[in-house]
């Protein structure tokens, strides 16, 4: 909960920004410096916003690349590790690598409560997205399952249960209905 507010904060403190910076530049479109100011600096002001923009964009970096999916206990090694290839319109799950071949899918998928687990995901046609939501139906983690591509995804769930996988990118007719589930226990 503590770092949903810090992340609506962080939104609103940049909206705030942002429409300050839009005030700024519009204020100073309608009233040109005089002639002589414009002359000797006519970019001073508009360098002096670039620049500070520049530093906040910098921050902003700094702040929330460390805390994206990608460095998620990547320090620890995964309890369990599911392949999943996404396929329009469902997802293939094993706890071995897939042959598209002659495919070992497992239906009822079983994970370690309070322990790291990986899932590995890629897809065989096009572009389809992976969310893994909570039984409250708030979304927890998501990668997108691309083709050509595997995209590591970590997670530690701290609640056992029924956890649904929906399908985030749109990929066809069957879209909405591209989902599946796992238990955690
Ligand atoms: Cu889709």
């Amino acid at each position: 909960m503590e770092e949903h507010k810090f992340i609506l904060f962080l939104f609103l403190s940049a909206a705030v920004l942002v429409a300050g910076i839009f005030h700024f530049l519009y204020s100073t479109t309608l009233n040109p410096p005089s002639e002589s100011e414009g002359l000797q600096n006519p970019l001073k002001k508009r360098g002096f916003v670039l620049v500070f923009m520049f530093i906040v964009f910098v921050v902003l970096l700094f702040v929330t690349v460390p805390k994206s999916p990608y460095f998620l206990f990547s320090n620890e090694t995964p309890a369990k590790v599911v392949y999943v290839n996404a396929q329009q319109f469902a997802y293939m799950m094993s706890y071995k690598s897939i042959d598209l071949n002659k495919p070992e899918i497992e239906t009822d998928v079983e994970l370690p409560l309070n322990e790291p687990v990986e899932f590995r995901v890629t897809s065989v046609d096009v572009t389809h997205g992976f969310g893994i939501y909570n039984s409250k139906a708030e979304l927890l983690i998501q990668t997108q399952a691309m083709p050509g591509y595997v995209n590591r995804l970590r997670w530690k769930f701290t609640e056992p249960g029924k956890y649904n996988i929906l399908c985030l990118e749109f990929c066809g007719s069957g879209h909405a209905v591209m989902r599946s589930s796992f238990t955690v226990k």
